[in-house]
């Protein structure tokens, strides 16, 4: 059973993610990303599912043309836990 994080330990993480908020709402953490046209977007995605698979966790994401929005949460744990943090680290370092 994989653990939800306390709301201290959330907001320890977020600090130490770039631009994620969290929506108490849906209990993810989502961000948006801006591409130079749909290639460059689907590019992305195409790396961040590979990172999915390989951290066998995956985000609740929608695309239009070089929009890319990405929501984490953990159905699991019925909120956030480690791996949605893990994976948005990951995802953040794509963009480096
Ligand atoms: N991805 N975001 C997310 N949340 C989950 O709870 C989740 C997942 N991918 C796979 C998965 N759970 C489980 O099927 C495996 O961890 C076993």
């Amino acid at each position: 059973m994989v653990e939800k994080l306390s709301d201290g330990q959330r907001e320890t993480a977020l600090r130490g993610l770039d631009g994620w908020v969290y929506d108490a709402t849906s209990g993810a953490i989502a961000r948006a990303f801006k591409f130079k046209d749909f290639s460059e977007a689907f590019a992305f995605m195409t790396r961040v599912a590979l990172a999915a698979e390989k951290a066998g966790h995956h985000p609740d994401w929608s695309n239009t043309y070089n929009s890319v929005t990405i929501s984490l949460s953990t159905h699991d744990a019925g909120g956030l836990s480690a791996r949605d943090i893990a994976l948005a680290q990951a995802i953040d370092k794509l963009l480096a």
